[in-house]
């Protein structure tokens, strides 16, 4: 984009929406509920067209300058909405309307307007303070299966708003800020110093921040020390404590034949690990005084105990297996093939007062497996009804993204990408945590297998962390 013309437009822009009167000095009610020495009343631009196809067209400039990848567009309503009608036909992206109310006949849509599962959605605003219209817009784009990563905005108080939304995973761009409109017309003898210094003093003591959680956190983008304290399963609100102190994501899979193998393995690796993950019934010689062991040696170690039983059956048969399983193990896996009535089991499960829960299966990391889309979706809607037992999914895409109470389980890890003789498939570590967005990483093989498996653990554990701490520094400048 050529900045120089750029520039000069958006001061052509400032004081013709000076001299319209679409931005005013004063004293004004927001609808924040606060007091306002300024004001922008964009919705008069309606009455003057060439102003609004100068704003569309910069609004397009700006976007394609910052290589927007939405394939749709979405105006907040009302004001927005003529200016994304005309960068709709500009830009040739189609658009959708968000419906402040949904049809009280027909479809409860709320979203109209053709788009798929998964499609970006671009938001365009006039004017924001604290960002609640965008994520108000947001929240049902995004509750219909769009993603909502970018908004461009004509005007940003600068009161907060840019911050509120970059919390919770939206990047605010605008065309135009209050200090920037107030040097332009300063400048150009629109108004004097003083007004300019009441201006920037309200703006700078009369920060707003929006206290109605429309959009949750992003999942991906928080520290797991932060998410804790928004886990509503005690497990995982455990795991993510954990993993914070420890600074580990590893969650080690010991399907090794015997039981001192297994206590060699732990040894060796248990404080690098956070989870260590078991199959009771592939050690050939279990028997009911490894499960004491086992607890001593999480608490030796400080990890916990998962037990990757699979649980898939009738709920009263689910309800004894995790009564009887959590004597000894944290958490357990579990199907959601048997629907909400296995969860609502393991919510009545009499169990001790130790954090317990359970990671349901959402996708599989083999070959060929018979998990479909839907069948992911309603797992995921499921985990959401039953927050108090599920402590997250075993995914191998990033679910829940904006969930952050949740913990994804991610399997199917090595050090090098590729797959077993049975279907598994493998990615690296690097890749389960930022491409997949797994939280916890599940190794097995490449680990116990290895030549030196504690050597192995340290180097999969410190790639897990570190990719994690990527993850979060781009959560930390997506704002800008
Ligand atoms: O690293 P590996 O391949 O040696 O072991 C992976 C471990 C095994 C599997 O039973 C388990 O992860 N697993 C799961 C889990 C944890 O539920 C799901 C899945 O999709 N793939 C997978 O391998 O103990």
């Amino acid at each position: 984009m050529a900045m120089e013309s750029f520039e000069d437009d958006i001061k052509g822009i400032v004081l013709q929406l000076f001299d319209i009167g679409a931005l005013k000095f004063g004293n004004f009610k927001m609808k924040v509920g606060i007091n306002s020495p300024v004001y922008f009343d964009l919705r008069i631009m309606v009455s003057y067209p060439p102003l609004m196809e100068k704003l569309a067209d910069l609004v397009w400039r700006y976007a394609q300058s910052i290589g927007i990848e939405a394939t749709v567009l979405c105006g907040v309503p009302y004001t927005a909405l003529p200016v994304a009608t005309l960068v709709s036909v500009k830009s040739g992206l189609p658009m959708l309307i968000r419906r402040k109310e949904p049809k009280a006949y027909g479809t409860m849509k709320l979203i109209e307007g053709k788009f798929s599962q998964g499609e970006e959605c671009l938001i365009i605003e006039d004017v924001v303070t604290s960002g609640g219209s965008i994520l108000e817009t947001a929240k049902d784009l995004v509750n219909d299966g769009l993603v909502v990563q970018h908004a461009i905005i004509m005007v940003d108080r600068e009161q907060g708003g840019k911050r509120n939304l970059t919390d919770r995973g939206i990047r605010m761009h605008s065309l135009l800020s209050l200090s920037k409109a107030l040097s332009i017309l300063l400048e150009n003898g629109k108004l004097d110093q003083k007004k300019v210094g009441e201006v920037r003093e309200y703006i700078a003591a009369n920060q707003v921040f929006s206290n109605e959680d429309l959009i949750p956190k992003r999942r991906l983008w928080l520290s797991y020390s932060e998410r804790s304290a928004l886990a509503k399963n005690p497990l995982a609100c455990r795991i993510l404590q954990l993993m914070g102190e420890k600074k580990s994501n590893l969650c080690v899979a010991l399907d090794v034949p015997n039981w001192s193998e297994l206590v060699r393995l732990v040894n060796l690796i248990g404080s690098d690990a956070v989870v260590v993950k078991t199959h009771y019934d592939y050690i050939k010689d279990w028997k009911p005084s490894c499960q004491d062991e086992l607890t001593k040696l999480a608490a030796a170690h400080n990890f916990i105990v998962l037990e990757d039983r699979k649980l898939g059956d009738i709920g009263n048969t689910i309800m004894g297996q995790f009564e009887t399983l959590t004597s000894w193990a944290d958490g357990l896996t579990m199907h959601s093939i048997c629907g909400g009535d296995s969860l609502k089991a393991v919510r009545e499960a009499k169990v001790d007062s130790r954090p317990h829960g359970v990671f349901v299966v959402a996708e599989l990391s083999s070959q060929g497996n018979l998990i479909s889309a839907p069948y992911t979706k309603k797992t995921t809607e499921l985990a959401k009804e039953f927050e108090d037992v599920v402590a997250g999914l075993v995914a191998q895409n990033p679910l829940l993204e904006n969930e952050p109470g949740f913990v994804q389980l991610t399997p199917g890890v090595s050090l090098k990408a590729g797959g077993d003789n049975l279907g598994q498939k493998y990615v690296t570590p690097s890749d389960a945590v930022l491409a997949r967005g797994g939280d916890l990483i599940v190794v097995g093989r490449a680990i116990t297998r290895s030549i030196n498996p504690k050597e192995t653990a340290r180097q999969i554990r410190q790639e897990l962390w570190s990719a994690y701490e990527r993850r979060i520094a781009e959560g930390q400048t997506s704002g800008s």
